[in-house]
């Protein structure tokens, strides 16, 4: 692909250090054009902020679709994160059916959960809808709360592999092709990635940084869609990504006042150098 064009979908928390103002800096780093569509502007994120206001954006993206389709502008992938509502969520189903060309691939980061809970605004009607999204991805990259959710999974903080295979399959079940699962621990100190690919399963360990920040989850789905998008098969992707994002968390430790976020900005660097 010569000068790759993606588009990614989710919200503006314009405080908070997640969602677009992570994915836009972190795919252009990737050296990837990276255009947007905001599903909502939040004045924070929704964990741990209280008072936040939200405007919801679903009804501007027919209109926006449409303009799009009259230029003839198509994306060679499309990554989805945190989005705004459950019509919304069909509406991102149709752009990745109309928008995407032939080949690109969907990327979908079923952004809703984490640590056996939903995030605030979400409840299981969404959680269905966002399984008709899952349906459709080229690659799913689910925490395990939310593989747990969209495949009606006990949530377990302590298991083994079959727990995690059988996790893998029912997300294969459900329709995605590809599954790329974070946050898997066999044992102390140590962390990583599952990677359904092509059929196979393999696993990146690393380390695990025991301070954790929000909006990890969104640093990781960008360099995974940067990292793939440049050609990187999902494994590579995912082992890149990993790596940066253990660096970002690296980045924040015993930081108390960075809380809300990680501090993606200064590993951007070694992200480029490991592409
Ligand atoms: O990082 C995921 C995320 C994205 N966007 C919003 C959020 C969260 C997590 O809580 O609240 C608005």
């Amino acid at each position: 692909m010569a000068y790759p064009k993606i588009l990614t979908i989710q919200d503006i928390s314009c405080v908070g250090q997640c969602s677009l103002t992570v994915a836009l800096p972190i795919i252009s780093a990737c050296g990837v054009e990276t255009c947007i569509l905001p599903s909502a502007i939040l004045s924070t994120h929704t964990a741990g902020f209280s008072g936040f206001t939200f405007h919801d954006l679903t009804d501007d993206m027919p209109a926006i679709r449409e303009h799009w389709e009259k230029e003839n502008i198509k994306f060679d992938g499309i990554y989805t994160g945190y989005l705004g509502s459950i019509k919304q969520i069909d509406y991102v189903i149709n752009i990745i059916k109309t928008l995407n060309k032939a080949d690109a691939k969907a990327i979908i980061d079923p952004a809703m959960a984490d640590n056996g809970k939903l995030y605030p605004l979400f409840d299981q009607k969404y959680v269905n809808a966002m399984k008709g999204l899952c349906a459709i991805a080229d690659y799913v990259v689910p925490n395990i709360t939310e593989a747990c959710f969209l495949t009606d999974t006990e949530y377990k903080t302590e298991y083994d592999r079959a727990y995690i295979d059988c996790i893998v399959e029912k997300l294969i079940a459900l329709g995605a092709k590809n599954v790329i699962l974070t946050g898997v621990s066999y044992r102390q100190g140590y962390t990583g990635i599952v990677v359904f690919e092509n059929g196979e399963y393999k696993y990146y360990e690393h380390e695990f940084l025991p301070n954790s920040c929000h909006g990890t989850g969104d640093i990781y789905a960008s360099a995974f869609t940067g990292a793939l998008v440049r050609g990187k098969t999902a494994f590579e992707a995912a082992k890149i990504a990993a790596d940066y994002t253990v660096e970002c968390i690296r980045q924040t430790a015993e930081e108390e006042n960075h809380w809300y976020g990680a501090k993606f900005e200064p590993a951007l660097k070694l992200l480029t150098q490991m592409l």
